[in-house]
């Protein structure tokens, strides 16, 4: 399988996370990608690439991203260290947010405002190197959906910050941009005419169904804890169909803290038997490792090995598959549980 590497994965390394009332080192480090990279040393289950060249990337985010929210994390970094060149020192972290009632059509001059108005959360902060991170992340993952598009069996997007959070005007849970939606959107464009995503991240990918919500081409299918009790809270719930052309292109499979391996495949069976009633002909795998027993924000018992059986299964689906890395905060585990599934991948793929 091609496996196109974000290069510069490290220039996204912020300091601290908002968590109960307190900031606390990020969980979403490039000491994940570290580990995934040195695992694929030993056991290389498929070829490293750099993202191709693409001159269009910018038009292609803008399908699935609102051009004044690019426009305002490309410039996140800048606008902030003009504002008090001490600012330098500190990663940005939004502190006020337009929620119902207040407007959000009127884009503010402050910076704190803005800043707000394109987020949801406290725990994603932006640094001197997150646009550049996250823009070439979006090439290995457009480069990926167009490898699979033209003819590849699989392609898989080694990047970080991951991506599924992030929707059409808003970054959060780690995510600015939505490397999964742009391997979708790109297969649309590329001539798939039905798509799939499968998200079996611990999170529901919000980002994701937002983006798709009201179109019936893209399904959205996630697997996640269940939001009563789990981030991101606020979507993720078994009611949330789609809407207007989109309605019944849109599946939540939500799953208790504590939810082990058998109920979990089981979830993943019914999210696989929608994939194939939607006849898509490509499907996108947001794949977070954060379903892991050991890891330390989430709830599921994942073990080591059930992440080649996720990979056996994936390829068994038998479509050309598109893979993102998401989540997985369980630093030193996370190479092998994601290497494990594109091994279980390429054995079932023959
Ligand atoms: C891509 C992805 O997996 N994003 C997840 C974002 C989760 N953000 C909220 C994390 C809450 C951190 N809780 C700390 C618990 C310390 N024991
Ligand atoms: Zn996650």
């Amino acid at each position: 399988m091609k496996i196109f590497r974000n290069a510069l994965y490290r220039r996204h390394d912020a300091r601290l996370e908002m968590y109960r009332g307190r900031l606390v080192p990020c969980h979403e480090t490039p000491a994940r990608l570290d580990h995934v990279l040195a695992e694929l040393a030993r056991r290389p289950v498929g070829t490293l690439l750099e993202p191709l060249p693409q001159p269009d990337l910018g038009a292609a985010l803008a399908a699935i991203h609102a051009p004044r929210y690019l426009d305002f994390l490309a410039g996140a970094w800048d606008e902030w260290v003009a504002l008090d060149p001490a600012n330098a020192q500190t990663d940005i972290l939004p502190a006020v947010w337009p929620v119902r009632g207040f407007r959000a059509d009127l884009l503010p001059e402050s910076f704190a405002a803005r800043i707000g108005l394109f987020s949801f959360d406290a725990g994603s902060p932006i640094m001197a190197g997150t646009w550049a991170a996250a823009r070439e992340g979006a090439a290995c993952a457009r480069s990926a959906a167009l490898s699979v598009a033209g003819g590849e069996r699989a392609a898989f997007a080694l990047t970080r910050p991951p991506g599924h959070h992030a929707g059409p005007d808003f970054f959060g849970g780690y995510c600015f941009l939505n490397n999964a939606a742009l391997a979708a959107q790109t297969l649309r464009e590329q001539g798939a005419a039905r798509v799939a995503v499968l998200d079996v991240d611990y999170h529901h990918g919000n980002g994701t169904q937002t983006i798709f919500y009201g179109r019936d081409d893209v399904l959205t299918v996630s697997l996640h804890g269940d939001p009563r009790t789990e981030y991101p809270f606020f979507l993720g719930h078994a009611d949330e169909r789609g809407e207007g052309a989109g309605l019944g292109a849109n599946l939540n499979l939500p799953l208790p803290r504590g939810t082990t391996v058998e109920t979990w495949f089981e979830a993943l069976e019914a999210g696989l038997a929608a994939v194939a009633a939607h006849r898509a002909e490509a499907l996108v795998v947001a794949l977070g490792v954060d379903t892991f027993e050991g890891d330390p924000i989430s709830g599921f018992r994942l073990r080591a090995d059930d992440y080649l059986r996720l990979g056996e299964r994936l390829a068994r689906a038998g479509l050309p598959v598109v893979l993102t890395m998401e989540g997985g905060y369980a630093v030193a585990e996370v190479g092998i549980n994601v290497v494990n599934v594109l091994e279980g991948f390429e054995a079932a793929a023959g």
